[in-house]
């Protein structure tokens, strides 16, 4: 029932909304476009409030990347380490909290109190966003908090991300293929221009306490990845609990999960699961203007070399 809360949650934030879909579905903060369903104005303006905690576990990863499982192999991966009796799991679960205190596990998601409520939340906190490092709370580096910053090939995010706004109506119309292209490459979406959180990612390839991975990399082999995971945030698990975690995260449990849980969000968080289902949908031009936009701006950049673009977004 892991992505019971995150889901609930989104499926009231969405009814509780579902009147000013029409009029209003994007807000801009700064110069950045967010969805009005599920974020609000004042709790980005006071999102520089929120307190860090040293040891808070932080997921970075722009839209469709991944976050809601690379999150999840973070949660269980903290239960697994704290070794927790069975009655000390219950009251701890941080799925289990996050509702109780209606939280989303989104940092930039929810009303401006939250960070209040999250004061409440038991250490450590595995915490995620969408936000590029220049607009996450300054407490992050002060307190040197440990970040795990996701990416995934910028081909199979974009067409990730049509499926999930059409479907959740997360823009103002529904969006062809096309269009919603056009926009990608621009920046014109919600979290802004994703060529642009890698490039800002490159400031940070020096700091011991920010690791980067990829989803490719997670989906090719994902306990070697689980491990160094492990080993980066100081999680002591046993090979065999790693095993557990590899199986509990795997694509179809997650699915088969979200769907007792909650069909209709379900389904747009995990749709597919695989890589390179870009090639279903790229056109030539469309494969051209990503490559070199790609090219521009990153390819010659250690993070944009560790994305392996000519691995994943070449035919
Ligand atoms: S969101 O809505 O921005 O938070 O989406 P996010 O979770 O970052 O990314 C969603 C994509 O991740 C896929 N996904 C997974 N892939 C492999 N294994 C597991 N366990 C898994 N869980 C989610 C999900 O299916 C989305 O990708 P697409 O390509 O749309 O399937």
């Amino acid at each position: 029932m892991a992505q019971a809360g995150m889901q609930e949650l989104l499926k009231k934030t969405l009814a509780e909304n579902k009147d000013i879909v029409p009029s209003d579905p994007l807000f801009l903060h700064n110069g950045e476009l967010y969805p009005t369903m599920i974020c609000c104005p004042e709790t980005l303006k006071i999102l520089d409030t929120f307190e860090t905690r040293s040891d808070d576990v932080i997921l970075v990863g722009y839209p469709k990347t991944g976050t809601n499982w690379v999150g999840q192999i973070l949660v269980e991966l903290e239960a697994a380490s704290g070794k927790y009796d069975e009655e000390e799991r219950r009251k701890r679960s941080m799925r289990q909290r996050e509702r109780e205190l209606s939280l989303f596990p989104y940092l930039e998601f929810g009303d401006p109190a939250k960070f209040e409520r999250m004061k409440q939340l038991p250490s450590r906190r595995v915490i995620k966003t969408h936000l590029a490092p220049q607009r996450l709370p300054k407490s992050i580096f002060q307190k040197k908090a440990k970040i795990l910053v996701l990416f995934r090939n910028p081909k199979d995010t974009a067409v990730s991300y049509l499926h999930f706004a059409n479907g959740l109506k997360l823009l103002p119309t529904p969006k062809t293929w096309d269009e919603f292209f056009s926009d990608f490459i621009k920046g014109k979406v919600p979290w802004g221009l994703y060529l642009d959180h890698i490039i800002e990612w490159n400031k940070y390839l020096d700091d011991k306490n920010v690791m980067f991975i990829t989803y490719e990399q997670i989906k090719e082999n994902a306990a070697l990845e689980i491990k160094r995971m492990a080993e980066f945030f100081d999680f002591t698990v046993n090979e065999q609990e790693i095993q557990s975690i590899v199986e509990k995260t795997s694509f179809k449990t997650m699915k088969d999960e979200a769907s007792e849980t909650n069909e209709g969000i379900g389904k747009f968080l995990f749709r597919k699961g695989v890589v390179g289902d870009w090639k279903n949908v790229f056109s030539e031009d469309q494969n051209k203007e990503m490559d070199r936009k790609f090219e521009e701006s990153v390819a010659k950049t250690k993070l944009g070399m560790m994305m392996k673009y000519d691995v994943y977004c070449q035919y």
